[in-house]
């Protein structure tokens, strides 16, 4: 039985092996059972510092020092991460991504110790979901170096699945890659590394479908993703017609439709809510308290499979003199977008019938994703 190189136990088996073929060769002696073999002082025998070379899999990724050239900025209110950490988090949905002016293109890993670093698996590129890996760059040509040392120029198929790398068999404390070029993304200037992996089961395996199985089963429900939402609108339940559609000519009052007049009988125009915090004035009526729904239309990030929260509030008048209102949540409700037939999401719920407020209620619907409020809007009545 050969040494297996996975821990301190079986670092002193391999002193331990390496003590017996000396004692073989040198005195003929016969076998030592292992029990003497642990009793032999190892100090004597003490191999040079590259004769105790470990597997990187013994080296935790908590304790590796990382290298980058630059890292990418985000400039949005998502909480991307763009980080050389990204890289080796065995999620495909992070990634190191270089700032775009930056010429070094460095990414570089520093074990502390050293090792042979066997097979790499390495995702060349922003990897969240085969769309976004199209848009963005793609490795094609990277320098690898070893502690310093040009060792050769590696060289990236232009796919999704992870692509496995033997390196070279020779002790080394340092790994970097030089991105020497890129395939370029369909959409973005960003150049990206999902991971560059040492350690998974996945990569010792070199099986790229098990990379990507753990993803899906581990990670991808947990991805921080661009949701954004725009057209969100409040409008009477009856004139919502399919996905997000809409009879712009009907209102409701009573129960009963009507068609929209520039003002109602009681002199009321309506002002229902589009896009946050905005309003407009339009032909509408709504009765307070009678059949809202909501409509949103989803962002392209979006898909059937999301959750999101949906939170009516309300707004009573609470004095007719001042205007003033009382606010409070009546209602919060999971809800999933729609597919509709021309490709586009929506989302939308109508207004839960229990507890409803009255007229000259104001009413507002926030939308929720992961606890934070992506999207919202409100309509009132104005005199
Ligand atoms: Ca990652």
């Amino acid at each position: 039985m050969g040494p297996k190189l996975t821990g301190p136990f079986s670092m002193k088996k391999l002193l331990t092996l390496m003590v017996l073929s000396f004692f073989i060769v040198a005195c003929q002696g016969p076998t030592p059972t292992e029990e003497t073999l642990e009793d032999i002082p190892s100090t004597d025998f003490a191999p040079a510092i590259d004769e105790l070379l470990t597997g990187t899999a013994d080296t935790s990724r908590d304790d590796v020092t990382l290298l980058s050239s630059s890292e990418l900025i985000d400039e949005t209110s998502y909480g991307f991460s763009y980080g050389a950490e990204s890289a080796i988090d065995q999620d495909l949905s992070t990634a190191w991504c270089r700032e775009a002016n930056d010429l070094t293109q460095r990414w570089g890993i520093d074990f502390g110790e050293t090792v042979l670093a066997g097979t790499v698996g390495i995702q060349t590129g922003f990897a969240r979901s085969e769309d976004i890996f199209a848009q963005n760059n793609r490795v094609k040509t990277a320098e690898l170096h070893f502690d310093g040392e040009l060792v050769e120029t590696l060289e990236f198929e232009d796919t999704y699945d992870m692509q496995f790398v033997d390196l070279p068999d020779w002790p080394v404390k340092e790994i970097s890659l030089y991105i020497t070029d890129v395939y370029p993304g369909s959409k973005y200037d960003d150049t990206c590394l999902s991971e560059v992996d040492f350690w998974s089961d996945y990569v010792q395996e070199k099986d790229a479908d098990a990379a990507q199985i753990y993803y899906i089963d581990e990670k991808a429900d947990e991805a921080i993703r661009p949701i954004s939402i725009n057209n969100l609108m409040i409008v009477p339940t009856d004139s919502l017609t399919y996905c997000g559609s809409f009879n712009s000519k009907l209102y409701t009052k009573d129960g009963d439709m009507y068609q929209s007049t520039e003002e109602n009988e009681w002199g009321y125009n309506t002002v229902f809510g589009q896009n946050t915090n905005e309003y407009s004035t339009t032909d509408w009526w709504l009765e307070g308290g009678l059949g809202a729904a909501f409509t949103a239309k989803m962002s392209s990030d979006v898909t059937e499979k999301d959750v999101f929260t949906i939170r009516w509030t309300q707004g009573k008048l609470a004095d007719m003199e001042t205007g003033e209102r009382e606010w409070s949540v009546y209602n919060e409700s999971t809800a999933y977008p729609q597919s509709c037939d021309d490709g586009t999401l929506y989302l939308s719920m109508e207004q839960p019938s229990n507890d409803l407020p009255g007229p000259f209620a104001n009413f507002e619907v926030e939308v929720i994703y992961e606890d934070d409020v992506i999207g919202s809007t409100s309509f009132n009545f104005v005199q």
